[in-house]
């Protein structure tokens, strides 16, 4: 069994809490000098980084928010300066204030080699093909296991996301062995295969990394049945990195988090309090290597539990087990992180002034869905059809182009969505597995 790197992954239980003790006070000591954020944030409790003596001090120190990150837009939260930062990304979604991440060229090569780890115990070797069909651009999936791929000395077939019946035909011709995209669209390829009367037996493919957005054992099932492979899962944030922050092995049963840069708690969202790793709760990560873009007990509002058992692979890894939904307003379509409240700035470029709104999301064929219902406006009722037909269209685009979904849009009646009451959910997220968090 190929481990990718061995001294970290199978490192022993003491050895690795050394490990994250040292990484953790160097980081401490990076963000007290750097960032005004964290300065403030551990002088108010009058923590001094020095005083840190145990991985345990970690929970005494304050979390870190989306807002907070949204409120240091666009750099504030950088601990170094720009001209040491060689690449930036950010989430993606409909965030007022969207977090805006930087890497050194250090953390860009630990971001390879993490997500060439969750790669390799996928199976992956230097003879693979790997189709990477997640967006190239700000969004962190594609990049990631790009550089991973590389790493490794795998050939990269950067084939991007859309265009489904091309993927296909790279599939086929690039005799494409790995499949790397989000689970919905892995679904979306083996329907066009279908369409198309390709028989995935007959191609090269034995295994995909999918991500980016939550699915279960029934979507694993549908993926290895029409695509004739292994579905391997992997996890990460952009806040905390992109891709390569746990990924699984050949168990297959949780995904191994790269503890030697990461360190995870699970804390009650309700309460905030740390709960024991088995428990499920909110995930919160710290990362101990960054350079560019560390942070201190970030929420990232995914539920899960870790399961710190041995594991057949000899890794000795915690696994973070499959996530089970947010706890926070985001809900994840095709992908792409949803903040419903951050819709109704999008649609008032093009309305004028905030609609009512309701996103309705739900499945055809694990295909995300989203509709948007807007309500009317006396002006929209009053002009004719085919104004109201080139506002839908206008609707359509914007969100297109903002989030790069395409939705469908219902215009309803005035008053059918009554926000004022409270009586309209903003969302309602049909969905098989619900995405959206409790
Ligand atoms: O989705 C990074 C990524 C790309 C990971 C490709 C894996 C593969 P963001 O756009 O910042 O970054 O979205 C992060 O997506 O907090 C989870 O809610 C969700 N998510 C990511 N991977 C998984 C997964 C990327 N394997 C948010 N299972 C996270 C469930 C996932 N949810």
């Amino acid at each position: 069994m190929t481990i990718w790197n061995r001294t970290y992954e199978c490192m022993s239980r003491d050895e690795l809490e050394q490990l994250q003790l040292e990484r953790l006070q160097a980081t401490l000591n990076r963000v007290y000098r750097n960032v005004s954020f964290y300065r403030k944030s551990l002088d108010a409790i009058g923590f001094v980084p020095e005083d840190l003596e145990s991985l345990a001090s970690l929970e005494s120190l304050p979390f870190t928010t989306r807002a907070d990150l949204g409120a240091a837009y666009p750099y504030e939260m950088f601990a170094v300066p720009l001209r040491e930062v060689v690449r930036i990304h950010s989430s993606s979604g409909t965030l007022e204030k969207p977090s805006i991440v930087g890497y050194t060229a250090n953390d860009l090569k630990h971001w390879g080699n993490l997500a060439a780890r969750g790669l390799v115990a996928a199976g992956v070797t230097r003879d693979d093909v790997v189709q990477i069909a997640f967006s190239y651009g700000l969004f962190t999936g594609a990049f990631g296991l790009h550089y991973g791929t590389e790493r490794i000395g795998a050939s990269v077939v950067p084939s991007s996301v859309g265009n489904t019946r091309r993927q296909v035909t790279i599939l086929r011709d690039y005799k494409t062995t790995t499949l790397v995209c989000t689970p919905g669209y892995a679904l979306r390829i083996a329907r066009c295969m279908e369409e198309l009367g390709v028989d995935p037996k007959t191609l090269s493919l034995k295994q995909g990394l999918f991500g980016g957005e939550p699915w279960d054992e029934t979507v694993r099932r549908a993926i290895e049945e029409r695509l004739y492979i292994k579905a391997y899962d992997n996890y990460g944030l952009s806040e905390v990195m992109g891709p390569g922050v746990a990924s699984e092995c050949a168990q297959r049963n949780g995904m191994h988090l790269a503890e030697d840069h990461f360190i995870a708690e699970i804390i009650d969202p309700a309460t905030g309090k740390t709960l024991p790793k088995k428990e499920t709760g909110e995930l919160v990560l710290t990362t101990i290597t960054k350079e560019a873009f560390p942070v201190i007990r970030f929420r990232t509002g995914d539920v899960t539990s870790l399961d710190a058992g041995p594991c057949a692979c000899s890794r000795t890894l915690v696994r973070l087990s499959r996530i089970m939904g947010r706890c926070d307003d985001i809900v994840i379509v095709k992908g792409v992180n949803v903040y419903p409240k951050g819709m109704g700035p999008i649609l008032e470029e093009v309305t004028g002034v905030e609609p009512a709104y309701q996103l309705v999301i739900d499945q055809k064929d694990f295909q995300d869905v989203l509709a948007i219902r807007i309500e009317v406006s006396e002006a929209f009722f009053f002009d004719k059809m085919e104004k109201q037909r080139g506002l839908v269209d206008r609707l359509r685009k914007k969100v297109r182009d903002t989030l790069g979904i395409t939705p469908d849009i219902l215009l309803v009646e005035r008053g059918s969505l009554s926000r004022e009451q409270e009586t309209a959910p903003m969302v309602i997220d049909k969905r098989r597995t619900p995405q959206q968090g409790r």
